[in-house]
């Protein structure tokens, strides 16, 4: 048996010296048996590498049952290829059949020119995986975590993890997921907002959390999930929406620099090139946009104005990242600070979308109560939240920024879905 810890990485095999024996593994991507001569395309997480089997290997015959998308292990000797691109290739020695693959394949993946469409790739989500260009995509979504984790960490952020079961919604009643829990009512967490902001009470000061969110959103968009990953930021003693703006604006630069440092070759593969947005960002208040956009003022600026703001932004500023400010109360939640009927409430769009919703939160207790009923919902509801407001509460805010969607509009993907392993949507619950 070929010893699988001494595997290399296909990519090695490019550094290795002519004549050395190397051990790669991976599945069969394609097989071209021409009587003398037998040619491997092997794949691995790293890339390919061409196996050659000549009249030196005796088991020639055997070749004959590797189906495509087996799991092999080879034992094989460096030498140059013969093919134009140039380059090694390993010639065979001996073969280990570790995983024989049915045929055929539930979907075509490679090289076909027919694309299976998004629905049924999902469906079979576990292959579809193995497409080069789709693990590039996981590559950069670990980046990107990586890199959030590195900042929060160097701007004093103390990461948290609250608990994803609760008793009220905080981001819109009709859209909870309600389960059975011993009897009582609870549903799925809508976001971390509540408890992000106990904790600011608890004295953190500075904390993050990346988790899971659910809202029972009927949406069949490019960028909703019923599931999604969230990044919630909270910070204390702040005198308003600028200190959450400046903090934010880094953040994404932040991460840009890091992808393009550190995901060159999936960039490449992927075939898209990052532009870091110039700080500041324009901060555009609601109505100014409103005027640009030419509606009224109070007028719900949903995906379509979004993007056609984007559009205007973009030609005066020359900048594909911009914040949204100082929203009318109709669009604010009951938590955000208001001043008269405008909150302090900033998303910021990045390439023509949202990627994150924050601002400033009351912090009054009165007011948060007064603000619960305006918004027709009931304090008893809130108790858990709003009783630790009469303890000493700092002035304090945030953010909440998609995960799914900041991998979905960095890579320019056409859905939210690409970018996320097993996507929850309203129709989908499996793989
Ligand atoms: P909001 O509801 O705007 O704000 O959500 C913040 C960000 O989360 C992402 N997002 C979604 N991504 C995929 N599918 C969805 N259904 C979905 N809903 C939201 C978006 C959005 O910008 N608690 C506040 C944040 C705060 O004020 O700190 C909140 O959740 O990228």
């Amino acid at each position: 048996m070929i010893n699988l810890s001494k595997r290399i990485p296909t990519s090695d095999v490019q550094k290795i010296k002519i004549g050395s024996e190397v051990i790669v593994a991976g599945w069969v991507e394609q097989s071209k048996l021409l009587g003398k001569l037998a040619f491997l395309k092997l794949r691995d997480r790293e890339g390919y590498v061409q196996v050659v089997a000549t009249s030196n290997y005796s088991k020639m015959k055997d070749l004959n049952s590797i189906s495509r998308e087996s799991v092999v292990s080879i034992r094989g000797r460096v030498k140059k290829s013969k093919a134009r691109s140039g380059g090694k290739e390993l010639e065979l020695i001996e073969l280990n059949l570790l995983s024989k693959a049915a045929t055929p394949l539930p979907i075509e993946f490679l090289g076909n020119k027919i694309e299976t469409d998004l629905s049924k790739r999902l469906d079979y989500r576990y292959i579809d995986l193995r497409h080069p260009q789709r693990l590039a995509i996981f590559k950069i979504r670990a980046i990107i975590l990586s890199a959030i984790h590195s900042f929060m960490r160097e701007s004093k952020f103390i990461e948290i993890q609250t608990s994803k079961l609760s008793g009220a919604g905080a981001e819109g009643g009709a859209e909870l997921f309600e389960l059975p829990y011993f009897g009582k009512k609870v549903a799925l967490n809508q976001s971390q907002q509540l408890y992000k902001q106990l904790i600011m009470l608890s004295g953190f000061e500075r904390a993050y959390e990346i988790g899971t969110s659910y809202r029972a959103e009927k949406s069949h968009t490019h960028r909703h999930l019923t599931e999604f990953w969230q990044l919630d930021v909270e910070l204390s003693f702040i005198n308003g929406i600028e200190d959450i703006m400046r903090l934010q604006e880094r953040l994404l630069v932040y991460i840009l620099r890091q992808v393009k440092k550190e995901g060159k070759s999936e960039l490449e593969l992927l075939g898209k090139e990052i532009t870091v947005p110039k700080l500041p960002f324009p901060r555009i208040n609601y109505s100014d946009a409103c005027n640009l956009l030419k509606v009224k003022s109070n007028t719900d600026i949903g995906t379509e104005l979004e993007r056609k703001l984007a559009k205007i932004i973009k030609s005066k500023f020359k900048t594909d990242s911009f914040f949204l400010t100082n929203f009318p109360d109709d669009f604010t939640k009951f938590y955000a600070k208001h001043d008269e009927n405008i909150g302090r409430y900033v998303d910021l769009i990045y390439n023509s979308n949202e990627i994150s919703s924050g601002g400033q939160r009351e912090h009054n207790y009165d007011i948060l109560i007064q603000q619960i009923k305006d918004k027709g919902l009931r304090p008893k509801d809130f108790e858990f939240y709003t009783t630790p407001f009469k303890y000493g509460a700092p002035p304090h805010g945030g953010f909440g920024m998609g995960i799914d969607r900041l991998v979905t509009f960095i890579l320019d993907l056409p859905n939210i879905r690409e970018g996320v392993l097993f996507p929850r949507d309203v129709d989908r619950i499996g793989p």
